[in-house]
């Protein structure tokens, strides 16, 4: 059912997608349901030659159940996509693992600078190293990344990690992901942010851990 989603490649996808699977098969089960009994009852209740019109008083209270019956299941159902998202929620915002290997991302129009801290972990030093557009990370390692804008609101996306989280001006927001699958994915813009947001889009690059290490030599081979 859901071919058109891209690969899921993080550790938490695979509850995201479950919250989708929820939602689409609740929602897409009403739309059904509404949708035939409104057609039904066209057909049943449809003019025909020497059928009179009835003449129906009205009881309040069993039209009242045709409204209060469906509202009362569609709160309950709701409560569960609120019981299951709540839970999902936790899992990514409130018990967020810790992790060494943390970067800023800044969006400005049209681009996402990416800075890494280097060695030393602290970023503003001499060996941050900054490039645009190119997210280096390790394979099954868990990476924080700060994200800032230096301009607009801008929405750092990894679809294929499901991660969707907003760059906001004058704020350092946090986010953080796990990828489990080497590849490079796309880091598509997800917010209107002026003429060539369509074209601001930066790559995930996910190295198996041999030559995440050599990555590191590469740029600091001091360390
Ligand atoms: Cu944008």
């Amino acid at each position: 059912m859901f071919r058109w989603l891209p690969e899921m490649v993080s550790t938490y996808g695979g509850d995201i997608d479950a919250m989708m699977y929820l939602i689409y098969y609740i929602v897409g089960a009403w739309f059904l349901l509404t949708c035939g009994a409104m057609l039904l009852f066209l057909i049943l209740y449809r003019r025909r030659e020497g059928r009179r019109a009835t003449y129906i008083e009205g009881n309040s209270l069993r039209e009242a159940a045709w409204i209060l019956v469906p509202c009362l299941i569609v709160l309950v159902l709701d409560l569960w996509i609120d019981l299951r998202g709540g839970e999902v929620w936790a899992k990514v915002k409130r018990h967020a693992p810790p992790s060494d290997h943390r970067v800023q991302v800044t969006g400005k129009q049209f681009n996402w600078e990416i800075l890494y801290p280097g060695p030393d972990g602290q970023f503003g030093t001499g060996d941050d190293l900054q490039l645009d557009n190119e997210l280096h990370v390790p394979v099954n390692k868990v990476v924080w990344v700060v994200l800032k804008s230096k301009d607009v609101i801008h929405s750092f996306f990894l679809p294929h990690l499901r991660l969707k989280q907003d760059a906001v001006p004058g704020r350092a927001i946090e986010a953080w992901f796990k990828a489990t699958k080497p590849g490079r994915y796309e880091i598509p813009c997800a917010e209107l942010c002026g003429f060539g947001h369509s074209g601001m889009n930066g790559f995930l690059i996910v190295h198996p851990a041999d030559e995440y290490e050599r990555w590191v030599k590469e740029h600091w081979p001091s360390s």
